[in-house]
């Protein structure tokens, strides 16, 4: 098994040029043709071809590493098919192709160094040599009419599913006409653009002249671009199959690249904006922004700081701090009740998964204490006693008919309203939190709501609520209100989008435009889902409670 030094082949005018990404690796097999590595000036980038087939044993070059036409960059053992080689070795083709002489039709598409008296006239600008290359797609326009254009300045960028590359001016001046446009097909000799007031340089560049014989000579492999003295940058794109392992290499053309490595921007991770999903200046610079500014972050970010990655993969938390208390105290052990379990499950998914926004107010309930207190004291007989509480559910009964959203479920992408109106109320019990459901509150009076609740509240203490008693509420209640406190946020009860926390009420003086009055001032607090109510509307909501619970006799309008 014959050693084959591999080398680069004829890459045109590059001087040197920086390898980029290397494609295979000791022990591959690899085959004729098949690219090694991806080297890029500043005017295009190529992949360079195997000239034999076999296994790689030693690579001789690394990410970064500057080559030339003739660096070797590999060992290959060549295998059974290099006997017959697809392609000549390099240095063969090389020989074969070297004599500058030109064909006929590439001395056609040369543009001659200009001279600087004859300047002054228009100036046709041609495509150059470009390779074994046809009819490859013009897919960027770097200038436009009027510009002033430099000798070597980037007129247009083509590419070809192996390779981009960036065309040059042969010629100063300014741009009077341009021949191509977006997605033309362009080839070796093609009229690009006409400049005027052309004042080439003594160092004008020329257009290469493609050796007849390197089309001859050189395999498809090849990079058959030979150009000659003071000629453009100008890249021959390899005819070659591309063998990238992991996935494309990103569409871009070397100047895109290149800015974007000097950013360190992944370009694998930018969505390009041009045809093809190619990607721009543009893209990378806003790629650059957005990263900035916190609004993404790359791959690598997000490898590093998995807790704030988003994707909704889980909230990725600090695990729970364990101590051992009796380090600081004696203390007791005892299982958490059923019920708490369960609530304590589906409070903690409600409040990690909804938008929880609360609004504070408050409602003026003189007159309507006043009145629960008369009533009561007219009842007194009967034993059925009425609660504030029932007021709030059918004040609240109000605001949902008013408010309609309130009274609904996200599903989806769908809003669900309920026709129906089942309130639940938070009840304390020995065993915890439960919520009974009182339906149909719509429908019912206070005297009924009243008897209604306090049978359910007893069934809950006493542990007897039906699990359908449990069920179906559509806007739920938390009254503290016996208890104490001022202002709290409930946590909503999924899937409904709303709560209404009360606290206890007490007299305040509040200012009637004349004087401060000792009014009794109800705290509520509305929690609300912010995926489905804005802030207006839930302020809106309260307001409204108010009014109600201010003058009772608004429920009847
Ligand atoms: N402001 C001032 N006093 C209030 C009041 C309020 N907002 N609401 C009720 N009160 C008074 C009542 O007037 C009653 O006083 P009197 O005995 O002098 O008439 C006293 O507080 C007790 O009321 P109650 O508790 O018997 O009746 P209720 O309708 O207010 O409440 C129930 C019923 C089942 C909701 C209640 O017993 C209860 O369990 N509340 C706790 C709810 C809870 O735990 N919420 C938190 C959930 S989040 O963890």
């Amino acid at each position: 098994m014959a050693l084959v030094d591999i080398t680069i082949p004829d890459i045109g005018d590059f001087d040197e040029v920086s390898v980029i990404e290397l494609l295979v690796k000791p022990g591959d097999t690899i085959k004729a043709d098949q690219s090694l590595m991806t080297v890029e000036s500043d005017k295009a980038s190529m992949e360079i071809p195997s000239s034999h087939a076999g296994v790689v044993k030693e690579l001789k070059v690394k990410l970064g590493d500057k080559v030339k036409q003739g660096s070797v960059v590999l060992v290959l053992e060549a295998g059974a098919a290099a006997a017959a080689p697809a392609a000549a070795p390099v240095s063969e083709q090389k020989q074969a192709a070297a004599p500058a002489t030109s064909s006929p039709s590439a001395t056609k598409t040369v543009a001659d160094p200009v001279p600087a008296a004859a300047a002054a006239g228009p100036v046709e600008v041609r495509v150059p040599d470009i390779g074994d290359f046809k009819d490859v797609a013009v897919i960027e326009v770097l200038v436009k009419v009027g510009d002033a254009v430099k000798a070597e300045q980037s007129l247009v960028t083509v590419e070809s599913d192996k390779a981009s590359m960036e065309i040059p001016s042969s010629a100063s001046g300014v741009l009077k006409e341009l021949k191509v446009k977006l997605g033309d097909k362009i080839n070796v000799g093609d009229l690009l653009a006409i400049l005027e007031g052309s004042a080439a340089p003594a160092t004008a560049p020329a257009l290469a002249p493609a050796p007849a014989q390197a089309a001859a000579a050189a395999p498809a492999a090849s990079l058959a671009s030979t150009p000659v003295e003071r000629v453009p940058p100008t890249a021959a794109l390899p005819a070659h199959e591309p063998s990238v392992p992991s996935g494309q290499l990103p569409h871009a053309s070397p100047s895109v690249r290149k800015f974007a490595r000097e950013l360190g921007v992944p370009l694998g991770e930018v969505k390009g904006s041009g045809p093809k999903d190619r990607i721009t200046l543009d893209d990378v610079q806003g790629f650059t922004k957005s990263v900035m500014a916190g609004d993404v972050r790359t791959q690598a970010q997000a490898a590093k700081a998995p807790a704030a990655s988003g994707g909704g993969a889980g909230l990725d938390l600090l695990p729970w701090p364990k101590v051992d208390f009796t380090k600081f105290g004696a203390v007791e052990r005892k299982d958490l009740p059923r019920i708490k379990k369960i609530s304590g499950a589906n409070l903690l998914r409600n409040y990690v998964m909804i938008p929880h926004v609360t609004n504070h107010d408050d409602a003026d309930i003189t007159e309507l204490e006043a009145f629960r207190v008369s009533t009561n004291k007219e009842n007194e007989k009967s034993g059925l006693k009425v609660t504030m509480l029932a007021f709030l559910i059918k004040a609240s009964v109000a605001a949902l008919k008013k408010f309609p959203e309130f009274n609904s479920s996200l599903d989806g992408d769908q809003l669900v309203y309920k026709q129906y109106y089942n309130i639940g109320f938070a009840a304390d019990t020995p065993n915890g939190l439960m919520v009974p459901v009182l339906r149909d509150a719509d429908k019912k009076g206070i005297m009924q709501i009243s008897q209604e609740m306090g049978e359910l509240a007893k069934k809950a203490r006493d542990g007897k609520l039906a699990p359908a008693e449990m069920q179906g509420a559509s806007f739920t209640i938390s009254s503290l209100g016996g208890i104490g406190g001022r202002y709290f946020t409930p946590i909503i009860n999924a899937p409904e989008v709303a709560i209404l926390g009360v606290s206890k009420s007490q007299m305040e003086p509040v200012w009637d435009g004349k004087a401060f009055q000792p009014r009794l001032m109800l705290p509520m607090s509305l929690a609300w889902d912010h995926r489905v109510i804005d802030g207006a509307g839930a302020a809106r909501f309260n307001a409204y409670l108010g009014q109600i619970l201010g003058d009772f006799r608004r429920v009847l309008l």
